[in-house]
């Protein structure tokens, strides 16, 4: 006879999370949890980035984030980026202050996110509980030189559909991890941190990309992984709750089984003033 599977219910990770049995949660993000915040995912049939990039005439959809295709061709980006970054303002969805509940209450150990939005930050969780593992878009550098450009400068080019470029001539770009570029530092100096998590939370990932998706392998056997998702994409192992729909509405009745709902309203709040702060503070001056 087989061995009977271990099996991790919802029961027990409300309960887990209650009875703060899981202290040391690590949460992996990607795209999916900030859709609901207007900012499409990459591989959604449809609604995707990559099914929507007809119109900049791409040799394929991932050249847009190549490095090369960027040196040669740094258009398409630019007006995407203007699309995305300048033209819309994005404030965070119910996930995002999911994490900064989780935070507030010490049960974090570390959000690894794929994301280069920074919801998660607007939304109050201090960037030492959060590795960016493909950067950001706070900051910007020389593509040649290395030099560091200032965002501010950058943004209002992207806003004039001018490109920006350095003194040295070099491009300046994001800090956003391009195919062709490396993972910053500070992923590599902290992806032990996985190995020290009681619970591993992922959510709004199709888990493809390399090497983020091989943080997964590194969760130690007998810790229960919840993978909350559209679909899943193959992951299988024991003591693995698949929670499958809508982020934000598994997510809200997460937050309504844990009684913690007041605490999200607070946290919005707060986290629609530190917006509206932030767009104030990051207008230019002309
Ligand atoms: P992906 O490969 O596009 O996968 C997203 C996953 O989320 C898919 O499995 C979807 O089914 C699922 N999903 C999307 N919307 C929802 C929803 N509302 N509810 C439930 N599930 C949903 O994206 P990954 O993050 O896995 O791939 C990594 C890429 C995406 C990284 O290089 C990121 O830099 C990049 N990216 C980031 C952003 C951002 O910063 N917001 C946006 C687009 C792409």
């Amino acid at each position: 006879m087989e061995p009977a599977k271990k099996e991790f219910t919802r029961e027990d990770l409300v309960k887990g999370i209650k009875n703060r049995q899981f202290k040391r949660i690590v949460v992996l993000t990607g795209a999916g949890i900030s859709v609901s915040a207007g900012i499409p995912d990459f591989r959604s049939a449809g609604t995707g980035l990559y099914a929507n990039l007809s119109k900049y005439n791409l040799p394929k959809p991932e050249a847009i984030f190549d490095l090369e295709y960027f040196k040669e061709n740094p258009e398409p980006f630019y007006k995407l980026a203007k699309e995305l970054f300048v033209e819309k303002e994005f404030t965070p969805a119910i996930t995002h202050y999911f994490l900064r509940l989780l935070a507030s209450a010490e049960l974090l150990h570390m959000n690894f996110t794929q994301n280069i939005d920074g919801l998660e930050v607007i939304a109050g969780v201090d960037l030492k509980y959060v590795v960016e593992a493909h950067g950001n878009i706070r900051s910007a550098h020389c593509t040649a030189c290395k030099k560091e450009a200032n965002i501010r400068e950058f943004m209002w080019h992207l806003k004039y559909e001018k490109i920006r470029r350095c003194e040295c001539s070099g491009l300046i770009k994001p800090d956003i991890v391009f195919f062709g570029e490396d993972l910053p530092k500070r992923f590599y100096d902290n992806m032990d941190k996985i190995k020290e998590a009681d619970l591993v939370i992922a959510m709004g990932t199709s888990l493809k990309v390399m090497p983020f998706a091989g943080l997964m392998s590194m969760v130690p056997e007998g810790v229960p992984i919840v993978y909350i998702n559209r679909e899943n994409t193959e992951v299988v192992r024991e003591n693995l709750l698949f929670m499958e729909g809508e982020i934000d509405e598994q997510v809200l009745d997460l937050i309504k089984d844990l009684g913690w709902e007041i605490h999200l309203s607070a946290a919005i709040k707060r986290g629609l003033f530190r917006a509206a702060l932030g767009h104030l503070l990051e207008t230019p001056k002309l």
